[in-house]
């Protein structure tokens, strides 16, 4: 009798112990399920090990916080993309390497934009004593009225009205706050970084209605590949003018790389320099075009005949083409765009003399409208003037303190 109670008491212990053991294990392994799609693809769950934000993002009219304190704030919606991007392996060297001296370049080139466009409207607007339903109308106006077209007008505003309450749409830092997440949600356009060494030659086709900068731009990424150790080749495609050869000539030298030129015709230029990218083993070729008027069907017939043949010198040449557009024609930049998109596929935009222009907002049209990602942007018109695409740097300098006055 004694000895069943014993061995009674000794299967209880051990019933309870494995009972006791099980869920403990239980607990632990609930602990350490992956919490994001992220984490369960061996990411580190650092975004919800941030310290929480202590330092609000400046407004026009403030100091700055420094660099690297906006570097590592990301607003909800770009935690996500970035999120996205490094899940799926993207090394975006360019894009989101922004160093001090480019996002100074963006600040110094969006001071127009700054002082004498939208965003100081939009510093007057918010600077008046109280902030009502009045006011969420006149956002909506100045932004109607800034080249950033009424459907990314429209996301912005939403984004006002659906992200705050009723007593946060009373706070002007709350507000501006929504308008930055909003803008760089929208030029967070989804496309892969370029890579140019996936392909030898990586062949460039730029073109562009005349005078926006394509012989400029074209100079520019030569000396910038160049620069990287790249062997660079230039086409001198644009046969219509007679002096363009000599332009971009005087670009090969400044950037120190060569210039295939010759016939009247374009094509035949085009097709020369792939070739002989292919012969000598050429990292990139970029090829100039001619940049008459868009409503000239003659040009789009060229230029779809420059691809065909640029197809023949290389099986799936040109592999990226981007379209050179000027910032400061405002809206008529995304409707040149539109009007080339129809005829020719254009993978990259590239958008020039910002520093110039007070429309900076278009960009944000473009990206909105167009689906197009912007690759570069043009801050001025010498050889390093070229800063690549950072939706992040470019709203935090578009939106930065200091511009008011330094443009006006
Ligand atoms: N301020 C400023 N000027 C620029 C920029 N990019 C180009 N330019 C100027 O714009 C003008 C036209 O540049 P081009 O490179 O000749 O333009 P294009 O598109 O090749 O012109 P066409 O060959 O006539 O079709 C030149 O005076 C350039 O210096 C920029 O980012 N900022
Ligand atoms: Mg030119």
């Amino acid at each position: 009798m004694q000895t069943d109670l014993i061995e009674l008491a000794i299967a209880i212990a051990i019933i309870a112990l494995v009972v006791f053991v099980l869920r403990w294990l239980s607990r632990r392994s609930r602990n350490r399920a992956p919490a994001t799609a992220f984490e369960r693809m061996g990411g580190e769950a650092e975004v919800e090990a941030r310290p929480r934000r202590q330092r609000r993002r400046p407004r026009p009219g403030e100091a700055e916080a420094p660099p690297e304190v906006a570097a590592r704030e990301p607003e909800p919606g770009m935690e996500r993309a970035s999120e996205r991007s490094r899940a799926e392996g993207i090394e975006r060297a360019d894009e989101l390497t922004t160093d001090d001296e480019s996002r100074e370049a963006y600040k110094v080139g969006l001071a127009k934009t700054r002082g004498g466009g939208f965003v100081s409207r939009l510093g007057k607007l918010f600077g008046k004593k109280k902030i009502d339903a009045d006011t969420l109308e006149e956002l909506e106006a100045v932004l109607l009225g800034a080249d950033i077209g009424p459907h990314a007008t429209g996301r912005i505003v939403d984004g006002v009205k659906r992200g705050l309450s009723k007593n946060e749409l009373e706070d002007e830092d709350k507000i501006w706050a929504r308008i930055r997440s909003t803008s760089k949600e929208i030029l967070a356009v989804d496309a892969p970084p370029v890579d140019t060494s996936a392909k030898k030659p990586f062949v460039l086709l730029v073109l562009g209605v005349n005078g926006v900068g394509k012989t400029t731009t074209i100079g520019k990424l030569a000396s910038k590949w160049k620069q990287e150790g790249k062997k660079v080749l230039l086409a001198a495609g644009d046969t219509f003018r007679a002096a363009a050869t000599e332009q971009l000539e005087e670009w090969g030298k400044r950037a120190d790389v060569p210039v295939v030129k010759g016939s009247k015709d374009p094509s035949a230029v085009i097709f020369d320099a792939i070739k002989r990218g292919v012969d000598e083993q050429y990292d990139i070729v970029i090829c100039d075009t001619a940049g008459r008027l868009h409503t000239s069907s003659g040009l789009m017939d060229e230029l779809k005949k420059i691809r065909r043949v640029a197809e023949k010198a290389m099986p799936g040449a040109p592999h990226e083409t981007w379209m050179v557009l000027d910032a400061t024609t405002g809206q008529n930049a995304v409707e040149q765009a539109r009007i080339f998109k129809q005829d020719v596929e254009i993978t990259g935009i590239v958008l020039t003399k910002l520093d110039g222009s007070s429309k900076g907002g278009v960009v944000l049209r473009i990206c909105d409208e167009l689906k197009v990602p912007v690759r570069y942007v043009g801050v001025g018109e010498k050889i390093g003037d070229l800063r690549p695409f950072d939706p992040i740097a470019f709203v935090d300098a578009l939106y930065s303190a200091a511009g008011a006055s330094e443009a006006a």
